[in-house]
């Protein structure tokens, strides 16, 4: 064994790293649609080793070695070692885990029977920072970024029986990382979504866009790609409720592209939340999806659904699990989160600052949701560092791949308030050039909070962001990081982009069911007057095209340590950790039902 042969020294401290971190390997492009494929969850109860000076990699951890006599000496077990759910984060299953950041082993055991003509993946939906996966002792590659999903190709290490995979998660934040050291939200860790086996036949249509064409009401655009193969093949994309049947022919690279008219296609809207079933075929695979087709731009300050203006009545959603805290994960909390913003009147929500799990962006393509998504580049990220750049972009296609055949995404979001300098604009203008080049259908944003001063009163929204991004995005605190409430009766707002604007954030802390009079801070009272007064400045604003206050529900943040009030939990909410509503929520319903009836048609 290499670690006898090497470990010479009669310390029982070896010097570190005697074992080398495996050379970092990427995943492989993610096969897309895995709610709609063949798979097998490896959900559960896995066993995990707490690693806080990194010994496991020495120890060879990834070995799940057991000993064969009674003189071996072997320092770990996993099957021995207390069992963390999966998905699942670590914080919130463990007391003497509820701040750990640090590598932490996982090993699950599982039987498997091998089929001939199939291509197994072994997937995961997330897992926060840092990832090494081990199959039967052999590495199989790296990931970084907590919020995305990431696959790999497991034909070759995969066996007939009994397998166990061997994953080491490290939640370390870094200067250099995306999101970077600070944050107000927890750093949740573990692999805190599912993780399957998907399987797809060797020759797989791996990805393809089908959505309707830029511009256009009554005619599809997009393309395919088929892996595992060389050489030219037929796809078919059948969409038999819309009469539509197609074949496209892919090129050596295994990509085809296509466009072809589709009449009568009854649109996807909030009201009318219309999914199509779509059916790939070829090349030996066949996958199903649901799609909608809904067209999404801007003209001037107007953001078009369809063609036509509206007003997205929005909130902001952390994933952020509803009754018992932690990081969601079940269709349960995406039904619960997105049943609160229907109960509000939204037709849109910002989820924010991260993207969430597929989940719950399907349960809005199905309950008529419009989606912003975004990527956790937020505040001061390391702007100059190729590094750093690559990380952003590389979480970007990731998000992009994964929901590009989502209606109900309309916004991709590259950042949260970012502070103006050289640095960023170049950052944030390759990362706009990805997301175009992988998507031109969608709308690009960013939540800005820069603003400058014009004379006493007037605040002007001309961050050089906003040349780069379609629709500004803004966060401002007045009444609350900023002035007193009633600054917002004479702020006026002015751009001098022609560009529509959502107001991304405002709002105030207060826990559920604390009272006091108006103008006293983290009360119901407080927070629900700022409403008021914040939504009245804002219906004064002809370019605002929508909103998404701060935020749908309380959420745990280690920045926020006021005793007896936030306790270690942002109290924005306007609906506790329990479920309970404020006052707020019903100031902010009552403007949505108004702003709904206003946008009505006339009977
Ligand atoms: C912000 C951030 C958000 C915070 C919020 C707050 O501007 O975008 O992540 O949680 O303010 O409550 O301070």
């Amino acid at each position: 064994m290499i670690f006898a042969s090497i470990h010479v020294s009669a310390s029982p401290f070896p010097a570190p790293q005697l074992t080398a971190a495996p050379e970092s390997k990427p995943p492989q492009d993610l096969v897309a649609n895995v709610p709609n494929r063949t798979t097998i969850s490896l959900d559960g109860t896995w066993r995990a080793i707490v690693d806080p000076y990194e010994g496991g990699l020495h120890s060879r951890f990834f070995e799940n070695h057991k000993v064969k006599n009674k003189q071996e000496l072997l320092e770990y077990d996993f099957d021995l070692s207390p069992g963390l759910k999966v998905p699942g984060d670590w914080n919130m299953q463990r007391d003497s885990l509820y701040f750990y950041e640090g590598p932490l082993w996982y090993k699950y055991s599982f039987d498997y029977k091998k089929k001939d003509g199939i291509r197994p993946f072994l997937y995961f939906g997330a897992a926060n920072y840092f990832t090494r996966v081990y199959l039967n002792g052999h590495f199989l590659g790296d990931h970084t970024g907590g919020y995305t999903p990431f696959n790999f190709d497991v034909s070759d290490t995969l066996v007939d029986g009994d397998n166990f995979v061997v994953v080491e998660v490290n939640n370390t934040r870094h200067a250099d990382g995306v999101p970077t050291l600070n944050t107000d939200w927890w750093n949740y860790g573990g692999i805190t979504r599912d993780v399957e086996i998907v399987e797809v036949p060797k020759t797989y249509i791996q990805d393809y866009f089908v959505q309707l064409a830029k511009g256009s009401l009554d005619s599809i655009a997009g393309w395919v790609k088929v892996a595992g193969t060389s050489g030219a093949q037929a796809v078919t994309i059948d969409i038999p409720e819309a009469n539509i049947k197609q074949t496209v022919t892919t090129d050596a690279d295994g990509k085809g592209t296509f466009q072809f008219p589709a009449q009568k296609l009854d649109l996807w809207s909030p009201e009318n939340p219309k999914l199509y079933k779509v059916v790939l075929s070829g090349a030996g695979d066949s996958v199903t999806d649901q799609i909608g087709f809904r067209s999404i731009s801007t003209s001037g300050d107007k953001i078009l659904l369809n063609g036509k203006p509206i007003f997205l009545r929005g909130i902001s959603i952390h994933e952020e699990a509803p009754f018992r805290g932690g990081r969601a994960f079940s269709s349960e909390d995406d039904a619960t989160l997105l049943g609160w913003a229907k109960e509000l009147g939204c037709n849109f929500v910002r989820l924010a600052h991260y993207p969430h799990h597929e989940s719950m962006v399907r349960a809005a393509d199905r309950m008529g949701l419009l989606v912003w998504s975004e990527i956790p580049v937020y505040w001061s990220i390391d702007w100059k560092n190729p590094g750093t750049l690559d990380n952003a972009k590389n979480q970007l296609r990731e998000e992009i791949s994964r929901d590009h055949n989502r209606a109900a995404v309309i916004l991709w979001s590259l950042g949260n308030e970012t502070p103006i300098n050289a640095g960023r604009t170049a950052f944030f203008t390759q990362t706009a050039a990805e997301a175009r080049a992988m998507d031109p259908t969608r709308l690009l944003t960013a939540a800005m909070n820069v603003t400058t001063k014009q004379g006493e009163d007037t605040r002007v929204i001309d961050d050089p962001l906003g040349q780069i991004v379609d629709v500004l995005g803004l966060n401002e605190y007045i009444g609350w990081y900023e002035h007193s409430i009633d600054t917002t009766d004479h702020t006026h707002w002015t751009t001098p982009y022609d560009k529509p604007l959502i107001v991304s954030e405002f709002g105030a802390d207060a826990p559920f069911n604390r009272h006091g009079a108006a103008d006293e801070r983290w009360t119901e009272e407080y927070q629900a007057d700022l409403y008021k007064h914040q939504l009245a400045m804002w219906s004064k604003v002809p370019f605002l095209a929508g909103m998404s206050p701060w935020v749908l529900m309380d959420f745990q943040s280690p920045v926020r340590q006021l005793p007896q009030v936030q306790d270690f939990h942002n109290r924005k909410g306007l609906v506790s950790d329990r479920g309970q509503r404020k006052e707020a929520f019903y100031v902010l319903q009552n403007f949505y039902k108004e702003k709904a009836a206003a946008a009505a048609p006339a009977q």
